[in-house]
């Protein structure tokens, strides 16, 4: 068995877990923020069979769409009397960040 944990798009989730659904996989959803933008983004998983693995990454691929997002980097260290002017630059925001986990064990109680 494996954990399939998906890191997308706030706005691309609730179409995701109701492909997963409709599909007959079991999903849950976490409301996380990325560590670089500090924006809001949603980590589902899924837990499922082996052989069902790769049917489960054609829907997360399906379903998420990349983005690009334009942000001001940090302010590099200044020297007093130095003056910064930001520049944004454009970041590629995935799609989907996937990690399949092996799973020693499962139960429902
Ligand atoms: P964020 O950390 O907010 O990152 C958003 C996008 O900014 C990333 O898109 C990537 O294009 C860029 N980025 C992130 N960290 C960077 C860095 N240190 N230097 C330069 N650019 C950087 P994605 O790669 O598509 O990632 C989307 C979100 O997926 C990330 O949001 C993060 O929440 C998660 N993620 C991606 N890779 C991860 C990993 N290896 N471990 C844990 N979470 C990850
Ligand atoms: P929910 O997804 O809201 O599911 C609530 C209950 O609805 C489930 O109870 C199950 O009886 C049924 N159900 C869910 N998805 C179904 C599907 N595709 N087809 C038929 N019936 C379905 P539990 O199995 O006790 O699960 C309770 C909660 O645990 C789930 O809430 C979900 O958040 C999580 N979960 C369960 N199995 C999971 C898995 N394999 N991967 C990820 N999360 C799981």
């Amino acid at each position: 068995m494996k954990l399939i944990m998906s890191i997308v798009n706030s706005d691309d989730a609730g179409r995701l877990v109701a492909a997963l659904t409709q599909a007959g996989y079991r999903a849950t959803t976490i409301s996380t923020t990325g560590g670089f933008l500090r924006q809001g983004n949603a980590t589902i998983f899924v837990g499922t069979e082996d052989e069902n693995v790769p049917r489960v990454l054609q829907l997360i691929q399906e379903n998420c769409h990349t983005r690009t997002q334009y942000v001001n980097p940090l302010p590099p260290v200044m020297e007093p009397g130095e003056i910064y002017i930001p520049t944004p630059v454009d970041v590629q925001v995935g799609g989907a960040t996937v990690f399949v986990l092996e799973v020693s064990e499962s139960a429902r109680f």
